[in-house]
């Protein structure tokens, strides 16, 4: 069986669910029964529905990882009605129809457009293959949702992909492998799968998640253009619609589903470095002392698989890194965290505690036959640990003690689709068991869950052990609701102008699909890369949610500096930028904990209604007035933007456009093409070498100002902690109004108890010509003008400020 392991079972034929009777029925849900299966049809929260089909008689039951067992609570008011042939359940405006007869499910919005709705002929099923048994088809029957493709209807989302933006009329696999080098479109599924898309119909957004973490297809009109189909290899037919109507509330509601991003440590937001690997302690030391030595701002440094004893997870190489206690405290007194790599597999080996203890405690993943799984890694031949039990998960965090108690900051995980050697770059058979926990479960049903549940374990061990900070966990693996666990990068890239490209639909799908904290190698991983190619990558980088360079073994250096002039200066200033952007970034965050909003956003998140933006795949938005165009072709100096509704300003030139209109942006190198909105403060804080670095350097908002309003966000807190949940933070928001030739900027009192360090603040305003006066709260005030810049000073403690330039 075990070559077979990668093809899908034979799959039976397909026989859509039948006719239905209502059995019972609460405050907010319908249960029915067709045949042998189970229908569950509940209204979760306003816009936000759950369909489970249960079949051959088994129980409900939800708690996948996605849900991770938070279930949101229903809404009050939910009003079934019995209709000509069925039921609707109405809740918020929006509401889910059901037929009974055959059983077909649909939905309206608020807006009173319908979508989802079931193919009249095949709506949902089964494959049923007589006399099928565990080993011919361990998973059990197939599962299929066909639901009507609507003409003109756009699909976004899916996770990590390598393809454009829009999915539209195509099939797309959700299977966690790791990919052979060069990711392209032949292969689309990658490591993490989020069976999730995010469809637009005439400017209405609408969510679909199919939550089932065996191996999924999603045929999105391809063969046939009128049908969404969804289809996983086995398990319950479990899914969730969000009504919208706008791309804002889709997020909002899938994210009610599947959790949010939590606030990352604010070092976890400046500029981390990368190698695999820095391989001695020394190595290690160079690289940060090069760092301060050239005014690099950087926080992090990585330790790759090569720090640890012969592989074995929670041990150290003594020889390459004697008293690593002492490297990490050096580190830190001079402004660096460490994250170090953690991978799943455990080296078979009895004289290592960490194996022998899993083993003893029957913690591994088993054969079908009962025998320890075991397969090849970086340690040789390992075994698994079965993260599906909580036990499990209790012991692996619990593992991660002494690395956070010896200076340890962050912990990376890798491998964990998981990745086998043999054959090489394969996963886990479908029929492994996993019965450490509750029950038993064949690993096939788990598969696009195995990392996750890894890294769900490894941010409750760093809760555990470090109540009071933050959990810092990257995953290259994962499934929907990953953001509440872990931030995700994107696995091994290569040095490629392609794949500089490529990120950027990536990392927004990744972002539509509730992921907002994420990033590319910077440099790219495999290959070669050269300084053009370097300063490129990290003028686009550095506006990414996680900023690292990074890049494999035996490739050129590609550290910043690794290029000489004029690269080097590119990639301080790119960083430096990064540095002052924080400000922003951390609102953005703070916005996404929140709400579940993206923070690096395609532009039709914002502009639904524009379908212009649907295919603006190589330029984003950083919150709502960030749009950034990097340029990712080799030798130019020019390429094309597309500007959105409103009033746009060129970053480094100050020149003013109007929006709904392509243009040529000129962008040399060291200059990407950034457009600010007008009349939204953009808060700029200070360069610093680390975020750790105290300063009370003033804070400024840059504003663009041109006839008309707008209003922006600054969100502060302590940068760690959990101080901001009994308000311990700071809120502030910035009103920007020009008119009659005044430009009236009010920065609101501050929301919440928390005080920033600095003394000053300073507003600094562009697109206006030298005022006469300067007013701050009725008074004249102080200003300069200089080269089309009005800076004016005020202190931070006016609790509000308005500044009147006339
Ligand atoms: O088999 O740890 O994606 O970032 O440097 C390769 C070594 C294993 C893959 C990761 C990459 C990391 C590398 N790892």
């Amino acid at each position: 069986m075990a070559e077979d392991f990668m093809k899908p079972a034979p799959k039976g034929t397909y026989e859509p669910i039948g006719a239905a009777t209502l059995q019972d029925h609460d405050g907010n849900s319908l249960r029915l029964k067709a045949g042998t299966t189970t229908v569950e049809v509940a209204v979760l929260a306003d816009g936000v529905f759950r369909i489970g089909a249960f079949p051959n008689g088994r129980n409900f039951r939800y708690d996948t990882p996605a849900t991770d067992g938070h279930e949101p609570v229903a809404p009050g008011s939910v009003a079934i009605e019995e209709t000509d042939g069925g039921y609707t359940l109405k809740s918020g405006g929006a509401s889910v129809g059901v037929a009974l007869n055959p059983l077909r499910i649909s939905f309206t919005d608020t807006t009173g457009l319908t979508f989802c709705a079931d193919d009249g002929e095949l709506g949902m099923g089964f494959f049923r293959t007589p006399g099928a048994n565990v080993f011919t088809k361990p998973l059990g029957d197939a599962v299929k949702l066909n639901k009507q493709r609507e003409a003109g209807e756009r699909t976004f989302g899916c996770g990590q992909r390598s393809g454009p933006l829009d999915k539209s009329g195509t099939r797309q696999t959700f299977y966690n492998a790791d990919p052979p080098e060069g990711h392209t479109d032949s292969m689309d599924n990658l490591y993490s799968s989020t069976p999730f898309t995010l469809t637009l119909k005439d400017g209405r957004a609408h969510g679909l998640l199919f939550d089932n973490p065996s191996r999924s297809v999603f045929d999105l009109g391809k063969e046939t253009p009128g049908i969404n189909s969804y289809e996983s290899l086995g398990g319950d037919l479990i899914y969730y619609v969000f009504a919208g109507p706008t791309p804002k509330d889709v997020l909002r509601q899938y994210t009610e589903v599947t959790g949010r991003t939590p606030l990352p440590p604010m070092w976890a937001l400046g500029n981390q470095q990368c190698r695999w690997s820095y391989e001695t302690a020394d190595e290690v030391r160079e690289i940060a002392h090069q760092m301060r030595e050239r005014d690099i701002p950087c926080d992090v440094v990585y330790l790759d698989i090569d720090y640890m004893d012969g592989f074995r997870v929670f041990t150290w190489d003594e020889e390459a890194f004697p008293k690593h206690r002492e490297l990490l405290a050096e580190l830190k007194a001079d402004g660096f965290d460490v994250v170090a790599i953690v991978d799943p597999g455990v080296k078979v080996d009895e004289n290592y505690p960490v194996y022998v203890e899993g083993r003893e405690k029957g913690y591994f993943v088993r054969t079908a036959v009962n025998e320890e799984y075991q397969n090849a890694v970086w340690p040789g031949v390992c075994a698994f640990p079965d993260f599906a039990s909580e036990a499990v998960r209790k012991w692996w965090g619990e593992n991660h003690r002494q690395m956070l108690e010896d200076g340890i900051s962050g912990i990376w995980c890798d491998m964990n689709e998981p990745s086998l050697f043999v054959p090489h770059q394969s996963t886990m058979p479908d029929d492994a068991v996993h019965n450490s926990g509750a029950r038993s479960i064949r690993h096939g049903e788990i598969h696009n869950a195995y990392g996750q549940l890894m890294v769900k374990g490894v941010r409750e061990g760093l809760l555990d052990i470090a109540p009071d900070r933050r959990p810092f966990v990257i995953s290259r693996s994962g499934y929907a609701g990953l953001q509440r666990h872990a931030m995700q990068w994107m696995g091994d890239n290569s040095s490629w102008w392609e794949h500089l490209y490529m990120a950027m639909p990536q990392l927004m799908n990744v972002g539509l699909s509730g992921v907002a904290h994420a990033g590319v190698d910077i440099g790219g991983f495999f290959d070669d890369t050269t300084g053009e190619l370097l300063a490129r990558f990290t003028e686009f980088g550095v506006f990414q949610p996680f900023c690292r360079n990074h890049s494999v073994k035996g490739s050129e250096n590609q550290e910043p500096w690794a290029f000489g002039e004029p690269y080097e200066s590119v990639c301080r200033a790119m960083i430096s930028l990064r540095m002052r952007l924080l400000p922003h970034f951390y609102t953005l965050f703070e916005e996404s904990h929140r709400t579940g909003a993206p923070i690096m956003r395609p532009l039709l998140f914002e502009y639904p209604e524009d379908a212009k933006t649907y295919a603006a795949d190589d330029e984003f938005l950083l919150g709502e007035s960030v749009l950034v165009a990097p340029i990712t072709k080799p030798g130019i100096e020019h390429r094309h933007v597309y500007l959105p509704k409103g009033t746009w300003f060129h970053y480094w030139t100050c020149e003013r456009f109007d929006g709904e209109q392509h243009i040529l942006a000129h962008a040399p190198l060291g200059q990407p093409a950034v457009y600010l909105k007008a009349n939204t403060a953009l808060p700029l804080g200070p360069v610093r070498m680390n975020t750790k670095e105290l300063t009370d350097a003033p804070l400024t908002y840059l504003v663009y100002s041109a006839e008309g309003e707008g209003t922006a966000t600054l969100y502060e807190d302590a940068g760690d902690g959990y101080a901001q949940e009994s308000g311990e933070y700071a809120r502030r928001t910035i009103r920007t109004r020009a008119a009659d030739g005044a430009t009236t900027i009010t920065i609101e009192e501050r929301e919440g108890t928390f005080v920033p360090e600095r003394s000053l603040a300073i507003v600094d305003v562009r697109g206006i010509e030298r005022p006469s006066e300067v007013t701050v709260n009725g008074e004249r005030h102080d200003f300069d003008y200089e080269d089309g810049a009005l800076k004016v000073r005020f202190p931070e403690s006016a609790s509000e400020a308005v500044i009147k330039a006339r």
